[in-house]
């Protein structure tokens, strides 16, 4: 198992924090709005210990407007280029091969897909042409319809088949292994029940051999697992999932609460590095 992702080290959990540049975005409520307060955010997070920041500029909540690629990379280009200028490892969350194009050109040192570089037919090309690294995410259906009735005979078993496939995919279009990360995309075409079977079983996705990324943060089935809180009061739900990832091997902890994040980890290294270290004697 390779120890660093795009030039970030797994020797411990790393967090990757999100910053939305879209005026609808679920859980930022369109606080942070524009280029200019989308990078300040993101200087944020990095001060408040993200190794990575995702940008985005396309929200995939079910019935947002449809983003065109130029407008996304509009959006997204310009906080991409800022940031990699500061030496800030930058991710671009897209489905869009010309915006992963023009992300990486502008510095962006991984391609974030949701759609496992599946929902454009350049992005494959694109992805193994740019030298970036990739994180294959695994969703069931499209943004639009993925909620509707979801089923799967053995959910974990399925989005490992899947992802596995996707690596293939990936290694066969020239991407070096260790530009690959996978992704069970929580939220994206699955039942509060499948979430959870999917957390429970997350260690069944080393055996494809490269590190694992986890996005839970302030998603819906926290609320129906609790108390239907909104988004910005689901970051207990958030920690105790993002937890239950790394004690089952998680690499990488994609968060809107990095400060939260970044102390849990740190806590729960803190204990893993000590409890490595013991022997018991009876
Ligand atoms: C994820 C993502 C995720 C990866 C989003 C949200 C929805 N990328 N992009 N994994 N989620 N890799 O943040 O709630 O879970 S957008």
């Amino acid at each position: 198992m390779p120890s660093s992702f795009a030039g970030v080290t797994l020797d411990l959990p790393q967090v990757m924090g999100i910053v939305n540049v879209t005026p609808d975005s679920f859980s930022d409520g369109g606080r942070y709005l524009g280029v200019e307060a989308a990078i300040a955010h993101a200087r944020d997070l990095v001060a408040q210990g993200a190794a990575i920041i995702d940008v985005g500029g396309e929200s995939t909540r079910p019935g947002a407007a449809a983003v065109s690629p130029e407008e996304e990379i509009a959006r997204t280009v310009p906080v991409v280029r800022a940031l990699a200028e500061e030496g800030i490892c930058v991710s671009i969350d897209t489905r869009h091969a010309a915006v992963m194009r023009a992300a990486v050109e502008a510095g962006a040192a991984i391609i974030n897909d949701i759609s496992a570089l599946e929902g454009d037919p350049d992005s494959l090309g694109v992805a193994a042409g740019s030298g970036a690294s990739v994180v294959l995410m695994h969703m069931r259906g499209q943004p639009a319809d993925m909620q509707a009735a979801p089923q799967y005979r053995d959910a974990p078993r399925e989005v490992h088949d899947y992802l596995a496939a996707r690596l293939e995919a990936c290694l066969a279009a020239g991407i070096p292994e260790e530009k690959l990360c996978v992704d069970p995309g929580i939220g994206f075409g699955k039942t509060v029940e499948h979430n959870v079977q999917l957390l429970a079983a997350l260690d069944e996705l080393h055996s494809l051999g490269v590190p694992v990324l986890l996005g839970v943060s302030r998603k819906s089935f926290i609320g129906a697992l609790s108390r239907q809180e909104p988004p910005d009061r689901r970051v207990g739900g958030s920690l105790a999932a993002a937890l239950a990832g790394l004690d089952r091997g998680v690499k990488i902890l994609r968060v809107h609460d990095v400060a939260e994040t970044v102390q849990a980890v740190a806590v729960w290294h803190a204990i893993k590095i000590s409890q490595s270290k013991r022997t018991f004697t009876s």
